[in-house]
């Protein structure tokens, strides 16, 4: 093998080794929850059904930064449809002890998470509804293994500056992962009873802390001892 042919069929392996290990150190970034604060100013990184905005101008404080995304009942989106978006049981959304769900909105994404990885965001339940309310007691949640419910017209509540009567105010509640894979993250608001009073879920400051993958740090260690630094040194000298 000649000496040119033997230099480029290193390049070759280093220039191998160099697009696994961007794979590689770029895939814990991109498995976990992205945009969760929707400083994007949209829902880039998100789903959703029924009526939901991104907003900075809502009356209500963000937790972080300038952007919230707010879910209203208004449009009333079958609870048939928001249990099959999230992938829940159908009829789940009444099992709750909140009465019969009519309907509502929701959002949802869908990440890989570690084992010991901590989601954690920040929610604020509004409504419109006399509190508290028995007959339609419009309620709140998360769904993440499950559907978990955050509040409903029987907690505390204080007056809103939103387009909400009144609200719980902003508060955060984390869940730990315990098994590694890959998770859909859900939040809702949820129309009980009758559809003609309204409730509303701010949400904020949604992350996934993922543990560096021990894959990734292979993958450096390759690409340093293969001089794979020199050589994409040489190529960005070239290029400028
Ligand atoms: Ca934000
Ligand atoms: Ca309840
Ligand atoms: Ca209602």
């Amino acid at each position: 093998m000649s000496t040119l042919a033997k230099s480029s069929t290193l390049t070759a392996s280093v220039l191998g080794l160099l697009s696994l290990s961007t794979v590689l150190v770029a895939a814990p970034s991109q498995a976990a929850v992205i945009n969760g604060s929707f400083e994007s100013g949209d829902f880039t990184g998100w789903k959703k059904i029924g009526t939901a905005v991104v907003t900075n101008a809502y009356g209500v404080d963000t937790t972080d930064g300038n952007y919230q995304a707010g879910l209203s009942t208004v449009s009333n989106a079958p609870a048939a449809s928001i249990e099959k978006f999230l992938g829940l049981t159908r009829g789940s959304l009444s099992t709750l002890g909140n009465g019969v769900a009519n309907g509502g909105a929701a959002i949802k994404q869908t990440f890989t998470a570690s084992a010991g990885d901590v989601v954690s965001f920040d929610w604020n339940f509004l409504t419109d509804e006399g509190t508290p309310n028995a007959r339609n007691n419009d309620f709140a949640f998360f769904s993440l293994n499950g559907l978990t419910e955050l509040a409903d017209t029987k907690v505390s509540f204080v007056d809103s500056l939103s387009p909400f009567r009144e609200e719980t105010g902003y508060q955060t509640t984390s869940y730990n992962i315990t098994t590694a894979g890959t998770y859909t993250l859900g939040f809702g608001v949820i129309n009980s009873g009758d559809r003609k009073v309204q409730s509303g879920l701010l949400i904020d400051n949604v992350s996934s802390e993922p543990v560096p993958e021990p894959a990734s740090m292979l993958g450096i260690l390759a690409f340093g001892a293969l001089g794979g630094k020199k050589l994409l040194k040489r190529r960005q000298q070239k290029q400028a």
